[in-house]
């Protein structure tokens, strides 16, 4: 189940009591902004058009003067934005001050991933599985530039600082599947950097800890992995690059550009993805892959061996692989 991409949502689901709040300051001050201006823009054109220049209109002066009119104008503005000063101010104080039974969620953002670690020690890229019911705080880093996690369903989004831990913290109360997002331009694949963020109920996501999460599969890491790291924005079908189909590819047979060919198997494909070019590009190639050497860490370079290992030749299930 994914986030619905397609229907032009204007108001995003609200997942938690703190959303509904934050909505209603929002909406509350909105209307007083309109309540404010219409008028006022009102005003002006009722006046502009009375007092055209060659217009009968009486141009003398009225010689009222009212000090009730001069107060109110002044003090009635003042008290109502005071009222959104408070509220506004009890809103934001209460998003900085978590409950201490809070549930920890460590993340962390770097070039082009979010990775989250549970209290239990499984971890995810890309998504959040968190249940409902319980604050739940997230201590934020990032291991390069500037990010910002966004979690729309929630109304939070806060910086990850590369040399500073952020917070944040919500308890939701719906169950669903939700968009979370980065939203700092932090390089070229900021648009990708993002996933889902699941809410469960809490014997939900206890099971899922045990099952999914402990084994949320090295193959559906990977493919999360080769989501993250761009592989997918060039390899998958369709991609403007029409970088050839991993689909399949483990076992077989690649004819390089330098004629001789080699059988696709864990060694080459490590080597393949850490140096791509010289004599390891394909027939018929040209030099478009990057290298990624030094940017992917031992651990997860094996996820992603794995995933290309799984990844099913067309007409097989992909089931297997998500
Ligand atoms: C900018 C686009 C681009 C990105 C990003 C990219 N690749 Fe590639 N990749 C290519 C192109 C183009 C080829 C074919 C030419 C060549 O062999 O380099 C290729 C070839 C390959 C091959 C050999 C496939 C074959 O049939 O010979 C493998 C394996 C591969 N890429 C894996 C990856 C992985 C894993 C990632 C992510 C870590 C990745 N690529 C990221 C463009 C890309
Ligand atoms: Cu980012």
């Amino acid at each position: 189940m994914t986030p619905d991409h397609a229907a032009l949502q204007l108001w995003p689901v609200a997942a938690s009591a703190s959303a509904v709040e934050a909505d209603e300051l929002i909406l509350a001050f909105t209307v007083l902004t309109l309540v404010l201006t219409v008028p006022v823009f009102i005003a002006i054109t009722w006046f502009a058009l009375r007092y055209r220049e060659g217009s009968e209109a009486d141009r003398s002066p009225s010689g009222i003067r009212s000090n009730l009119i001069e107060i109110s104008w002044m003090l009635i503005p003042f008290l109502l934005t005071l009222v959104f000063f408070v509220w506004g101010a009890r809103l934001f104080i209460d998003s900085k001050n978590p409950p201490p039974d809070a549930m920890v969620v460590e993340v962390i953002g770097r070039q082009w991933m979010w990775k989250f670690q549970h209290p239990t020690g499984q971890s995810e890229i890309n998504n959040l599985h968190l249940p409902i019911g319980q604050p739940i705080k997230l201590r934020i880093i990032s291991q390069d530039v500037i990010h910002a996690l966004y979690l729309p369903a929630v109304r939070m989004q806060v910086a990850a600082l590369p040399d500073r831990y952020t917070e944040m913290w919500f308890k939701a109360d719906k169950v669903g599947t939700f968009h979370l997002y980065c939203s700092e331009y932090c390089g070229s694949d900021h648009s990708v950097m993002g996933g889902k963020l699941t809410l469960m109920n809490p014997g939900d996501y206890q099971d899922w800890l045990v099952h999914a999460g402990a084994q949320q599969g090295v193959v559906a890491a990977g493919r999360a992995l080769y989501e993250a790291y761009g592989c997918a924005s060039c390899h998958e079908p369709g991609s403007p690059v029409k970088a050839p189909s991993l689909a399949g590819l483990y076992g077989s047979k690649v004819a390089l550009a330098d004629g001789r060919s080699v059988v696709a198997d864990d060694d080459w494909l490590r080597q393949k993805i850490l140096n791509p070019n010289g004599d390891k590009l394909a027939g018929g190639g040209k030099q478009v892959m990057p290298s990624f050497a030094g940017r992917i860490p031992e651990d997860e370079l094996n996820k992603i061996v794995d995933f290309i290992k799984a990844y099913p030749r067309p007409g097989q299930s992909a089931e297997a692989t998500r």
